[in-house]
């Protein structure tokens, strides 16, 4: 359902970033900070987003006016798969106690972070916003995926029965500042990174990359979709899904050549074809959003450099 509402403006708002110490969240949160807004955040230890009465009471305390809700458990494809539970129950709990509260305390505006792996397997690609519920899931990412769909259509029926400003926003394989490097969590931007830097300082002869290095991937730099999701808030009023990709992609096995030119490693790649490669290709179309004014600005090989600059500056606070 299209409506017509006016551009939202984000000064002089209370505006809560859930999920600020995450990748997404955390770049959300940095670019709000040149508007002359209330951010509020919450830390895990304080606030169990997965608890509805906990929730309820904070929203109905704080009073939030916009919502980017950017909080999930996440991870890469080895984490989607060892635990199926988290994927899916934290997922589904944390999405609609938010969602639930937003509405009952008026929110304005709420902008819900989903995930390129909700599109069907087989269905054709790039993928256009259609595409939603129109076939098979891929299995290494159902979980996630199913909580994902969940909260995309919770939005959309808040939007139809009580006219909730809710919208969706389907970000393509994310790379960036405050993503997960150890092996079992990390999307494969971040383990190959760390990989490659710590064969680089260890002087190892070879580097292991999973699967056969022939899938596809379109990557986003994480600044990019902060300054999409930020553009979605203040001129997109719609129940239908948007896209957010770059447009371009690349092997795995030429991303991870990229990789190891950016970290000046100097020894050998090896593929370990006994480890998954999830699914073959997984672009989107990214038309939409290009047509209501906004495109990407990071190219990959910028992206990968300023990533590795962070790495190298933030030894302290990695998660590995
Ligand atoms: O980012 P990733 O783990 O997940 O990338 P998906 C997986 C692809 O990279 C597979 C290859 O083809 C892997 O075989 N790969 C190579 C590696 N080396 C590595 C490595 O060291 N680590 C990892 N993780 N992969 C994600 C979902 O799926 O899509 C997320 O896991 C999210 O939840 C995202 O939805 C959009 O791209 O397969």
């Amino acid at each position: 359902m299209e409506e017509k509402k006016s551009r939202i403006s984000l000064d002089n708002k209370k505006i809560w970033v859930v999920g600020h110490n995450g990748m997404v969240g955390n770049s959300i949160l940095k670019k709000l900070k040149k508007y002359k807004s209330n951010l509020l955040v919450t830390e895990k230890k304080d606030l169990d987003l997965r608890c509805q009465e906990k929730v309820q009471n904070w929203m109905k305390r704080k009073k939030p006016e916009v919502i980017f809700l950017a909080a999930a458990k996440v991870g890469g494809i080895a984490a989607n798969m060892a635990f199926p539970r988290d994927f899916l129950y934290d997922n589904v709990m944390i999405s609609f106690n938010i969602i639930n509260s937003a509405k009952l305390i008026n929110v304005n505006k709420l902008v819900y972070l989903g995930s390129s792996c909700i599109y069907p397997k087989n269905v054709k690609q790039p993928f256009v916003e259609d595409s939603l519920l129109k076939g098979e899931l891929e299995s290494s990412n159902q979980w996630y995926s199913l909580a994902k769909i969940a909260g995309i259509k919770l939005c959309e029926a808040f939007r139809i029965q009580d006219n909730c400003n809710f919208i969706s926003v389907m970000p393509t394989n994310l790379y960036g500042p405050m993503d997960k490097f150890d092996d079992i969590n990390g999307h494969v931007p971040a383990a190959l990174l760390n990989r490659f830097h710590l064969a680089k300082i260890n002087d190892l002869p070879k580097v292991t990359v999973w699967g056969s290095g022939t899938p596809l991937r379109e990557f986003l730099y994480v600044d990019d979709l902060a300054d999409a999701c930020i553009f979605l808030a203040k001129n997109y009023n719609s129940s239908q899904l948007i896209n957010v990709g770059s447009g371009y992609e690349i092997s795995i096995k030429k991303f991870a050549n990229l990789i190891k030119e950016i970290v000046g490693y100097k020894g050998k790649i090896i593929f370990d074809s006994s480890k998954p490669d999830g699914m073959k290709r997984k672009m989107l179309n990214s038309e939409k959003i290009k047509k209501i004014g906004w495109k990407p600005r990071i190219s990959l090989k910028k992206g990968l450099k300023l990533f590795y600059k962070w790495y190298l500056n933030n030894q302290n606070i990695l998660r590995r």
